[in-house]
């Protein structure tokens, strides 16, 4: 049985204050409310993961997560903070290739795949984005692209890697445009990309694979989105900074 999890990506939000409410909101809701076994990984802007680890317990079904590293180990890299950094502050997951960080920072497959490699040597896990925009899935080859983010940047790894590595399929048309891809789409992608890497890595593999939907997945579409067969939780962004919204979405998973 693949493992659900939902992951919020705070992105660049909230001043100290305001995160350490929602952590503690989020927290008490997700222990109080939820009886699944999906696991919850909050992703706050770096700067608060040191605060955020105190907050969420060790044990336990919450885990901390960041949004980005670089893909070197370390040196002069000002203003950057390396896996090594994140796992020693207590994050276990971070999120790579977000559609903002590919367009804003110019991060490419090749570089992602650097980010992938020192994130699984520091004993992360990669919440991988992928993801086409508006013009490529009205106009083009859109399944095709998408496979190739993964090819190009993952299927470098063993299987015992790749293993370790969560995928997240964001279409860029659903970011922050209030657009959502309907279940169907989620669905028919989620598919593809399984069996794109089934046919790289093998059946077993494959069906192991948490495939998360993001991009504009809310409190009032998750329950629909996650309930098909090869949707296995969402990367959350605007609802994650509300907990009531966020927690929402966390039991529908
Ligand atoms: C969104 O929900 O729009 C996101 O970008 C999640 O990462």
């Amino acid at each position: 049985m693949r493992k659900k999890i939902v992951a919020g990506n705070w992105k660049m939000n909230k001043t100290l204050d305001e995160a350490k409410a929602l952590l503690s909101e989020v927290i008490h809701m997700v222990q109080d409310e939820v009886t699944s076994d999906v696991t919850v990984v909050l992703c706050p802007p770096s700067i608060y993961l040191t605060t955020a680890r105190q907050y969420i317990p060790t044990e336990g079904r919450i885990k901390l997560g960041a949004q980005n590293c670089h893909e070197k180990k370390e040196g002069a890299y000002t203003g950057e903070a390396s896996a090594h950094m994140l796992s020693s502050v207590g994050a276990e997951y971070v999120i790579l290739g977000h559609s903002e960080r590919r367009q804003y920072f110019g991060e490419t497959n090749a570089t992602l795949a650097d980010k992938v490699n020192v994130v699984l040597e520091n004993g992360l896990t990669p919440i991988f984005c992928c993801g086409e925009s508006r013009e490529l899935r009205e106009n083009g080859d859109y399944v095709g692209y998408v496979k190739g983010q993964l090819t190009d940047s993952l299927f470098h790894l063993s299987a015992e890697e790749f293993g370790k590595v969560v995928i997240a399929y964001e279409p860029i048309w659903a970011i922050g445009t209030g657009l959502t891809a309907s279940s169907g789409q989620a669905q028919d992608m989620h598919f593809e990309l399984r069996q794109h890497i089934a046919s790289k890595y093998g059946d077993e593999v494959a069906q192991d694979t948490t495939i998360l939907y993001g991009g504009s997945a809310n409190a009032a579409n998750a329950a629909e989105l996650f309930s098909q067969p090869d949707v296995d939780g969402g990367l959350i962004g605007g609802a994650s900074l509300k907990s009531r919204d966020f927690t929402t979405v966390v039991k529908a998973a």
